[in-house]
């Protein structure tokens, strides 16, 4: 390809991209969130899930977890703890909510390192992981900030200064409620608390590790920051909580939760 239709043709697919891929001038590969976790960071909670579950109740993963939407279903096993494993099935129809399963965390900066598989159970398996506060005022649910994995690509959110914030997530319904288009303002605004890149899932073991240091987030798989973002909900003062949002099924095989500070 000559150099002007190649110029052309990365300048006419760039915007479509919208993309925010970690700069490999920022992050070369031996920046490792896991290493600088371990070296900086106190491990305040470890969980290799080898134990069985007790029913299918809210306490029933056992180790301090909480199933936020397990007494809604109790005829339903979501969770199971099987082989050093916790197999993640969520009962989404019938609890009218994907599983939210979460454990106390408490952090400024710091993170979680996630060892996960999509086990190709169902179609369009997917993963939210990220930090929840109840305790401040002001945010939907608490819902902080995600990282958020689908079979196509991978996101990070600040929900807290964005779609969770009440004052936005009130104006931002009453077009949803009326189908309507979201104002050029709002959908800008939203715009900015969100970024995406590509990515094919598959049914591997990877080792995910989501971190947040000041008003940034990176989320890291295998060892490499794949997309990072800048947002000031991602600043929050306290993860209070780290959770997992589950539309269908993912199996987990060990969580480490580390607190820089
Ligand atoms: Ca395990």
């Amino acid at each position: 390809m000559n150099t002007t239709l190649t110029l052309l043709t990365t300048f006419l697919l760039a915007p479509l991209a919208t993309l925010h891929a970690a700069d490999p001038k920022q992050f070369p590969p031996s920046h490792n969130d896991a290493g600088w976790l371990r070296e900086k960071g106190t491990l305040i909670f470890h969980d290799p899930f080898e134990r069985e579950e007790t029913g299918n109740g809210m306490k029933a993963i056992g180790n301090g977890w909480e199933s936020a939407t397990a007494d809604r279903v109790p005829q339903i096993k979501q969770a199971d703890l099987d082989s050093g494993i916790l197999k993640i099935a969520s009962a989404t129809k019938e609890a009218g909510h994907a599983a939210h399963i979460h454990h106390d965390a408490g952090f400024t900066d710091g993170g979680a390192v996630v060892r996960f598989k999509f086990p190709g159970l169902n179609k369009d398996e997917s993963l939210q992981l990220g930090f929840v506060d109840r305790e401040t005022k002001g945010i939907h649910a608490g819902h902080l900030c995600y990282g958020i994995l689908s079979q196509s690509n991978i996101s990070l959110m600040d929900s807290k200064t964005g779609d969770m914030n009440l004052e936005i997530r009130q104006r931002r319904q009453e077009y949803l409620d009326r189908k309507e288009k979201l104002p050029a303002d709002l959908d800008a605004l939203l715009k900015t608390k969100r970024v995406t890149v590509p990515w094919n899932a598959d049914t591997d073991w990877h080792e995910l590790v989501l971190v947040t240091e000041g008003d940034e987030m990176r989320l890291s798989l295998d060892g490499k920051v794949i997309i990072h973002h800048r947002s000031e909900g991602f600043a929050h003062p306290m993860k209070r909580w780290f959770s997992f949002l589950v539309p269908s099924t993912v199996w987990i095989e060990d969580v480490k939760i580390w607190k820089v500070n």
